[in-house]
């Protein structure tokens, strides 16, 4: 398999999934920062342009970070990554799904690329402004439905990954205070080792 990631994008988060499987894989670095998402190169590999992109072993694409995650988990069930039970997969792609379809775009995207989402650049602040109350408003929201030690309880899912690449833009990104459980949840996960080994293979790129 192989992973289209950027340093620290939303894709840290599978990156992380693979590492906790344990089984070879394969990066490859998009320039994010140089616009290579965009070129012709990647995007015939991805035309969406975005990170992350995941080949498969059968060669095909996948897209869209909760779809990749729940494909990992249940492709490594020895991992223990996903709950068995139905109601449980559903709730871990209910918080995927959250996060990477509203709480990414409109709570850190719009903040990060406001050129994008401003008329001009004296509109930017009032983007800002609603980029960081909105984002207030999703962090209550995900501190009010943390369970912990993990997201889910006592099982670390999939969705703990997801959680990280926010928890780590909101601290290294922005001046939002992450609330308590999440601050917590943060620093458990830059405990794990398959964290540590993302984060610093990915400082390499
Ligand atoms: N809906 C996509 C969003 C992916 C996304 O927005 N990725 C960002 C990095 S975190 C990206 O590729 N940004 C580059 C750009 O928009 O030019 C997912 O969940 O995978």
């Amino acid at each position: 398999m192989k992973l289209f990631f950027a340093p620290g994008a939303c894709s840290v988060g599978l990156h992380i999934i693979l590492n906790e499987i344990g089984k070879p894989f394969e990066l490859a670095f998009v320039n994010t920062k140089q616009a290579d998402n965009l070129k012709p190169a990647y995007l015939a590999i991805n035309p969406k342009g975005k990170v992350p992109a995941l080949i498969r072993d059968n060669g095909k694409l996948l897209t869209e970070f909760p779809t990749i995650a729940l494909y990992l988990g249940r492709s490594a069930p020895e991992a223990g990554l996903l709950p068995a039970d139905l109601d449980g997969q559903a709730e871990v792609l209910e918080v995927m799904d959250y996060i990477c379809g509203t709480v990414h775009p409109l709570g850190y995207t719009r903040e990060f690329r406001v050129g994008r989402f401003a008329k001009d650049k004296d509109d930017e602040a009032r983007v800002i402004a609603q980029a960081t109350e909105a984002r207030e408003g999703y962090l209550k929201v995900l501190e009010a439905a943390f369970k912990g030690p993990w997201y889910m309880g006592e099982q670390y899912t999939v969705a703990d990954t997801a959680l990280f690449f926010l928890e780590a833009w909101t601290v290294n990104r922005t001046a939002t205070p992450l609330p308590p459980k999440l601050a917590a949840h943060y620093q458990a996960m830059l405990a794990r080792p398959a964290v540590k080994k993302a984060l610093e293979t990915e400082a390499t790129f």
